[in-house]
């Protein structure tokens, strides 16, 4: 049934509650002269290259294989439209690796075809901190599809993280593999409903009128939070406090330092907004907020072409009561002209979906981790994790 992830160090599907096998690494590390020192053989006519993200030219021919080729809706209405600040934001964390964005070409023409990533990153698995590969933006073009490249382009990713001695990596998906450690949901909260409606990202609730439908989105024009502001360079150190005592309650969680907040969280226009709740008292920040910037193409309508998505990230209440700081990072959205904002049903997200007006999403997100077993799944409440 999965040819290839059955013969891959991940949880099988006839394992699942197994209560017999341990928690933990599948397989030992080997020694790096164990590694294979070569790339995989890709069929003849394509070759590999490294994409040099930070190279305007390199950027665009990537941020063009995937704004044609990455990931769309079920209904192939909506593909995702990463941006090259995104995807260099995305891609050079503290101590990327410049050889892990991975592209493949066509020998003779030297065109981009396929795309595969990974960034290191310190997870907390349970009590346990692993070094880990993120692995995202796999891509392979329209025309290549179901031609098994997928799997050289995992295992050659595999490979080149293995020789940086590291042997764990984490990764989402929208499809079902061997063997999701959480599945998630996605939730929407209109910003702008009579172009969400007008281009079919949702429709007009039964008994309900476009301009009931506006009321009952409708936001008050200022934030609410005494003290909430833009989060700027000199809040890295108490942001990141907040952030680690909070995402150490969850089983699987980043393992945050300052170093990462400042990439993670700081705000880049345009890619991640964070907002802080500074005490106009004592001047401590007690809670934050951020979200990130993901634009998706429209693909077939005459009116519009971009759906400006905002992304839930990291959210930490200690004073402000959670739903009303996002409440506040709704408003902010909504001026600065995101049609929706969305959130998974993961962290505490639940306590705030419903009351804030978040309708539910068709489509799931399946988290996973490679060499790496959980002998339970987690609930989404119990994952600590957000994936770009
Ligand atoms: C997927 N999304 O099951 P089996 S998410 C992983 N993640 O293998 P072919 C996937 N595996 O079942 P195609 C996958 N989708 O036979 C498919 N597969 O064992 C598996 N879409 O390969 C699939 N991007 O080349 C099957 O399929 C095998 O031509 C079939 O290519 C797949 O970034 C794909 O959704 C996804 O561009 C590239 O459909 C293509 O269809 C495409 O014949 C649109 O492949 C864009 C899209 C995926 C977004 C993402 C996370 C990727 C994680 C990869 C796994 C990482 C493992 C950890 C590595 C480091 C380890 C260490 C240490
Ligand atoms: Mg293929």
């Amino acid at each position: 049934k999965h040819p290839f992830w059955e013969t891959q160090p991940v949880g099988q599907f006839n394992e699942i509650g197994d209560s017999t096998l341990p928690e933990g690494p599948i397989e030992a590390p080997k020694p790096l002269s164990e590694v294979r020192p070569e790339s995989y053989n890709l069929p003849g006519a394509y070759e590999w290259t490294t994409c040099d993200i930070d190279d305007d030219a390199a950027a665009a021919e990537v941020y063009n294989l995937l704004s044609n080729n990455y990931v769309e809706d079920d209904e192939n209405m909506f593909r995702f439209n990463y941006s090259k600040e995104f995807l260099r934001w995305a891609l050079r964390p503290p101590g990327y690796f410049k050889q892990w964005h991975i592209g493949v070409r066509v020998k003779g023409s030297k065109k981009l075809v396929a795309f595969i990533t990974a960034v290191p990153a310190k997870i907390k698995v349970r009590k346990e901190i692993v070094l880990m590969a993120e692995v995202n933006f796999l891509c392979v073009h329209k025309k290549l599809r179901s031609k098994r490249l997928a799997p050289v382009m995992i295992k050659e990713v595999t490979r080149r993280v293995h020789l940086e001695n590291i042997w764990q990596a984490s990764y989402t998906a929208g499809v079902v593999l061997p063997t999701p450690i959480s599945t998630c949901q996605y939730w929407h909260r209109s910003l702008n409903p009579k172009k969400l409606i007008d281009v079919g990202f949702s429709r007009l609730g039964a008994r309900m009128t476009m301009s009931r439908t506006m009321k009952l989105y409708k936001l008050s024009e200022k934030t609410i939070t005494p003290g909430f502001r833009k989060m700027e360079l000199r809040d890295v150190p108490e942001v990141t406090r907040l952030v680690c005592k909070y995402l150490a309650q969850f089983e699987v969680a980043p393992n945050f330092d300052e170093y990462d907040v400042e990439h993670w969280i700081l705000p880049k226009a345009d890619v991640v907004d964070s907002y802080v709740v500074e005490s106009p008292v004592t001047h401590v920040v007690t809670d934050f907020c951020s979200f990130y910037t993901l634009p998706s193409s429209i693909l077939m309508n005459s009116n519009y072409s971009i759906l400006k998505a905002a992304y839930s990230f990291y959210n930490v209440a200690t004073k402000t009561p959670l739903i009303q700081l996002m409440n506040d990072a709704l408003i902010i959205a909504k001026k600065n002209d995101y049609d929706v904002f969305n959130a998974l049903d993961l962290m505490y997200n639940e306590s705030f979906l419903k009351e804030l007006k978040f309708g539910p999403g068709d489509g799931h997100l399946h988290y996973y981790l490679y060499n790496y077993r959980l002998c339970q799944p987690l609930k989404p409440s119990e994952l600590g994790l957000v994936l770009l």
